[in-house]
């Protein structure tokens, strides 16, 4: 989990006119890294691909303006994390409250005053860099840095949804590992982390495919979301997941499995209709889950 630092902080200058981005830029170059764009339709692709912490935002601008740029980058959920300061010559009250009404952080006047632009940025970079902190303890699993159980309790019902409007077929597999509580009895609870944390990299790891999601989902079990995927597709994927925790080669010796930590996984694909639930996909993985471990563990079943 990092935090965003000011120093690793991208502001982004969308203005129309050339002698605004050179003096804007000069002035704030200290304290990020500067990217400009001179119309509000190249700003947003720019943001799009480089997500910048600041975007200094011009109001009067020829096609665009900035209000109605303002408007798109808000109502974009993957710039979310990007705050805008307006920067205009009109600096009426109503002005100011119109910049922020609508969805601005700040408010920079014209003409420009180094000193003045500077403390706003860098308030705003020191905002950011704890919204991101904020953003990844809400997010993120502690220990292993995988995405928590919250995380991926939203991605379910917003990816469940999803495949139901576009007849997509969604994979989830849930990992378990394998006779946890004897490894944590023969090696203690610190190396019994250590052990999760090493399990958790070779699952993030094999999450390969685009859109696929690995979390935490709850002590020594784990769950990965597979999106647009088949049932045929399951039937190699589980086996090959437990085959890359076999080759970390954590010795477990107590295990009456296998002389390693192993996991078991739970899978299953469906076609989610009108009325299914993600809990039912859920319970449909903790069903196959139950028949690995039946089974013998080490293995997956779908
Ligand atoms: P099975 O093969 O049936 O899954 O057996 P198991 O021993 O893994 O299952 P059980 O549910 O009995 O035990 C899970 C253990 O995982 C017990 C618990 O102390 C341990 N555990 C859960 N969360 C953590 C954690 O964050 N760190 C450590 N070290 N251990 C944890
Ligand atoms: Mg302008
Ligand atoms: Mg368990
Ligand atoms: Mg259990
Ligand atoms: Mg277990």
């Amino acid at each position: 989990m990092t935090a965003v630092t000011q120093s690793d902080s991208t502001i982004l200058i969308i203005d129309d006119n050339a002698d605004t981005i050179r003096l804007l830029s000069a002035m704030v170059r200290g304290q990020a890294r500067v990217l400009f764009a001179t119309n509000g339709a190249a700003g947003i692709d720019i943001a799009r691909l480089q997500r910048p912490q600041l975007i200094l935002l011009d109001v009067e601008m020829a096609g665009m303006d900035g209000f109605a740029v303002c408007d798109v980058i808000r109502r974009d959920p993957a710039l979310r994390s990007s705050a805008i300061i307006f920067v205009t010559a009109q600096s009426s009250p109503e002005a100011e409250i119109a910049c922020l009404d609508a969805g601005a952080v700040d408010f920079i006047p014209k003409p420009l005053n180094a000193a003045v632009v500077q403390a706003r940025v860098r308030t705003h970079l020191r905002l950011q860099a704890a919204l991101a902190t904020l953003d990844g303890l809400a997010h993120q699993d502690g220990l292993t840095g995988l995405f928590n159980r919250r995380h991926f309790d939203s991605q379910l019902a917003t990816e469940f949804a999803r495949h139901r409007r576009h007849g997509m077929p969604l994979g989830l597999a849930l990992v378990d590992v394998d006779h946890f509580k004897l490894y944590n009895d023969q090696y203690g609870h610190q190396q019994g982390d250590a052990c999760l944390k090493a399990v958790a990299g070779a699952i993030r790891e094999g999450a390969r495919r685009p859109g696929e999601l690995a979390a935490r989902y709850g002590g020594e079990e784990f769950v990965v979301l597979l999106p647009n995927t088949r049932r045929e597709e399951l039937l190699t994927y589980g086996d090959w997941l437990c085959s890359r925790v076999t080759m970390l080669d954590l010795p477990h010796p107590t295990a009456p499995t296998a002389p390693a930590v192993t996991i078991s996984v739970g899978l299953c694909s469906m076609l989610p209709a009108e009325g299914d639930t993600p809990e039912a996909l859920l319970h449909k993985a903790d069903m196959a889950l139950y028949e690995a471990k039946a089974a013998g563990r080490n293995r997956g079943v779908v």
